[in-house]
Formats: structure tokens, sequence, C-alpha cells
């Protein structure tokens, strides 16, 4: 697929298999599993157009905008709302952090008419069409058993708003085991110990929902490279090289790359797990909103978690 750069996908090459389709198409025909064909690498993303329409959109932009600043949770790109899973990290305080930030979310969403409310079910109604064939679930955490966070509200500031490049796959445990021996303290949970026993930890996809565009930047740039364990940072925030298994620097101004910028209501999926890619610089006044998360399959291939 080529592309010109007024499309929600520009590059000189599109490299990898990217598609767009319209809600209501997906709505009416359950014969493709769109989820499906990105496990099983017919198709690397997809965006969605139009999940929530004109009004529905602007009800839930101006609810998000309306998160008080104290409950924003800080990402090196800006706010996040609510905390993500991983900041159960194995810190003091990062269980009980997640759930008091989870708390106030679900009381959000449990509102009947709240905006959230509307997006939460939206997205739920989003997997369980292109993910057809799937038990669409979000997970349990096995210490307490309560729902983690289905997605989560990034606010990008101008001037912060980049997120560094990045693969789901090198944030997390390679191998589908959990850590041994258990934690013995609260404070000793890293967020993959408290999974599901059934939960695959590779592959990975990644989803958002854009709220907001900014007025310039904040393109998803995805990069000709896949995730393999020997491919290293030498510091999280590096933006300009990575690290190949021979010691050598991998710049990415010298790897391929094509930009996708879905528009306001759009969800995209795609492989982020396995794919480098980043998010570029928001300029101008407006920050990008998006609603997001990561999916993970079972381990027998018969469900789906969508989670952040
Ligand atoms: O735009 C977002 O919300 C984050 C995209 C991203 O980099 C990811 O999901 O891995």
């Amino acid at each position: 697929m080529t592309s010109n750069n007024n499309s929600t996908i520009s590059g000189e090459s599109i490299f990898f298999k990217f598609m767009e389709i319209g809600y209501d198409a997906v709505r009416g025909s359950k014969e493709i599993d769109y989820i499906k064909r990105l496990k099983e690498k017919s198709l690397d993303g997809f965006v969605v157009k139009g999940v929530l329409n004109t009004d529905e959109l602007k009800l839930v932009k101006d609810y998000v905008e309306t998160i008080p600043e104290e409950e924003r949770i800080g990402f090196p790109a800006g706010k996040i709302y609510p905390a993500m899973f991983s900041t159960i990290n194995g810190t003091k305080g990062g269980f009980k952090k997640y759930f008091d930030s989870l708390d106030s979310y679900n009381k959000k969403i449990q509102t009947a008419d709240s905006p959230l409310s509307l997006l939460t079910q939206r997205m739920d109604e989003f997997f369980k069409n292109t993910g057809n064939s799937y038990n669409v679930r979000v997970p349990r955490n096995t210490r307490d058993n309560n729902l983690v966070a289905a997605s989560s509200v990034r606010f990008f500031v101008p001037g912060t708003g980049n997120l560094h490049v990045h693969c789901g796959h090198s944030h997390q445990p390679s191998k589908n085991t959990k850590q041994s021996p258990p934690p013995a303290t609260e404070d000793e949970i890293r967020f993959y110990d408290i999974l599901p026993d059934d939960f695959a930890n590779l592959p990975q996809l990644s989803y958002f929902m854009v709220l907001q565009n900014p007025e310039e930047g904040g393109e998803l740039t995805v990069y000709d490279l896949l995730w393999d364990e020997r491919i290293t940072k030498d510091y999280p925030e590096n933006n300009e090289f990575l690290i190949d298994p021979n010691g050598n620097r991998l710049y990415l101004k010298d790897l391929k790359s094509f930009a996708i910028r879905p528009m306001p209501g759009d969800v995209l999926v795609f492989s982020g797990g396995p794919i480098w890619h980043r998010v570029e610089e928001v300029k101008g006044s407006l920050p990008r909103i998006t609603f997001g998360g990561f999916v993970n399959f079972t381990k027998d291939d018969s469900g789906i978690y969508y989670w952040s």
C-alpha cells in the first residue's frame, strides 16, 4: 500500500500491511476477525473510522478535559488517567497507588450517563466486533480479583508530548511464565506477577482511539524494525538510536518508516508489541488526547484481554 501525506497513513513506502475500514462495515459483518489476522500476521494494523460519531466525540472529549489535574498521573509525554497497570512495578506503594487511581475511574464509568461509561462500553463493543471469534475480557488481577483498567486516557502535552521509540515486547518478560518465587509482600508485586494464569505475554497488540489531535505533530511513526530480545536501548529515553545484537547503533533516521495519524473518533489497533514505534512531538496549543491500552491473547487462543 502507498499513500499520500493527506491520508491517515502516509509515507514513501507502506511496508507493513495496514488497512482502513468504517465502523459500520465492521459491525455489519462477522466474517473477518481483524484481531486474529494481527495474531496470524496476515495484517499488521488497522484503523477503524468513526467508532464515535461527532456528537459522541464532543461529549467524551469535553468530559475528559474536566478530569481534575490532581487525578492525572505524570508520564514522560504528559499525563495519564487512571494510572497504568505497569505502575505496579515492585516499588513501595505501587499496588495501592494503582488501585486508588482505579477506584476513582471505576466510579466514573459506573455512572450510567457518564461519557466515560459510553466510551468504555463502545470500546468493549469494538473488541467484540473486531475480535469476534474470541471471548473478549478485561483481566482481573489474581491478588484480589479486581478488574484492572481496560484503557487509559493519555494527554500528550505540547512541549513534552512525545513517546520515545519503544515496542511493547521489550517492556515485559518475553517468556509466558510468571516470576518465581511469588512476591512475599504487596510492595514486591510486579504487574506481570498478578496477571491471570491463562494470559499470554506475547504477542501483544497496542490500541488507541484519538479523542483530539494536536495542530501539528503527534503522529505515530512505525519503523521497519521488529522486536528481537537482543535489540536494546542504552537508556529508555534515547530517541535517536537502538543498539543491534552486535553492539552497533541503529539510527532511526536511517530506518524506513511511515506515519499514522488517525482522526478523532477513529481507533487504531496494531502490532505494537513487535513493531518498534514512537509518537512524534506534539506542537501547537492543543494536547493530543488518546484513549488506549494493549491486547493480549489467552494461552489457548480462545480469548483476548484488553487492558492498560
Ligand atoms: O498514542 C498512544 O496513546 C500510545 C501509542 C503507543 O505508543 C503504544 O500504545 O504503544
